[in-house]
């Protein structure tokens, strides 16, 4: 088993900007992008958080689709087949957040870094791939083996068995709440990305480790 402390990056919303979607909203209704976007993540999420209370699994992506059509449906949006396939491929060309390059260049030498992310494997290496990530990763983990989401324990647990990890080494960085109160349950270490004001942790009485507003502070923190 490795020694060495090791970093998993969650992508959704970490390294991967879920808003980057919006200008393909905007050009099919204006007024309405933002409200939607945030509907879409947010039903997306409840849809993976409910399949694992209910010990079904259909994949992120079915997450992905089918909140897009219940936010379409919400919003008395009725999407042609073109727009929301092309919708749905833009999932995978999301872009990067302006730190995350310049933050995995200056930690890649000082530890392992992984990403570890609800999505499916192949529409991961699709993203990272798409936005030139994949040089900096040891690997990409994904829920998928599991056939459950965050934050459910056994895909912590498949995390450390996968990369042959100690779960006392491990830190999980991530911008979702839900992700880092999991984690952290678990039994990782844990850095929470404030990347918005907004961003509010649940008052769950489970604190983060460190909490940082850009991925750059990683490199200044002593681990
Ligand atoms: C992830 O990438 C869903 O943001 C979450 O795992």
């Amino acid at each position: 088993m490795k020694q060495n402390k090791v970093l998993a990056f969650d992508v959704y919303g970490t390294l991967i900007n879920t808003s980057g979607i919006c200008y393909l909203l905007k050009e099919i209704c204006a007024e309405k992008a933002d409200l939607m976007i945030e509907m879409w993540r947010n039903k997306q999420l409840e849809y993976s958080f409910r399949q694992t209370a209910m010990g079904i699994y259909k994949g992120f992506s079915y997450c992905t689709e089918t909140a897009l059509e219940y936010t379409c449906e919400y919003h008395k949006l009725v999407l042609t087949d073109k727009q929301k396939t092309n919708l749905l491929q833009a999932y995978n060309e999301l872009p990067v957040f302006d730190d995350v390059k310049s933050s995995l260049t200056a930690l890649k030498n000082d530890y392992e870094l992984y990403a570890f992310s609800n999505g499916e494997s192949e529409n991961l290496q699709i993203l990272l791939d798409y936005n030139k990530l994949t040089k900096y990763f040891n690997d990409v983990v994904s829920v998928e083996a599991q056939k459950q989401f965050k934050p459910s324990p056994k895909v912590y647990a498949h995390f450390n068995e996968h990369t042959n990890t100690r779960k006392e080494n491990t830190y999980l960085v991530s911008s979702n709440s839900f992700d880092i109160i999991g984690a952290a349950y678990f039994g990782f270490k844990t850095i929470y990305l404030q990347r918005n004001e907004k961003s509010v942790l649940d008052p769950w009485g489970i604190e983060p480790d460190y909490v940082i507003k850009s991925l750059e502070e990683i490199s200044t923190l002593i681990l």
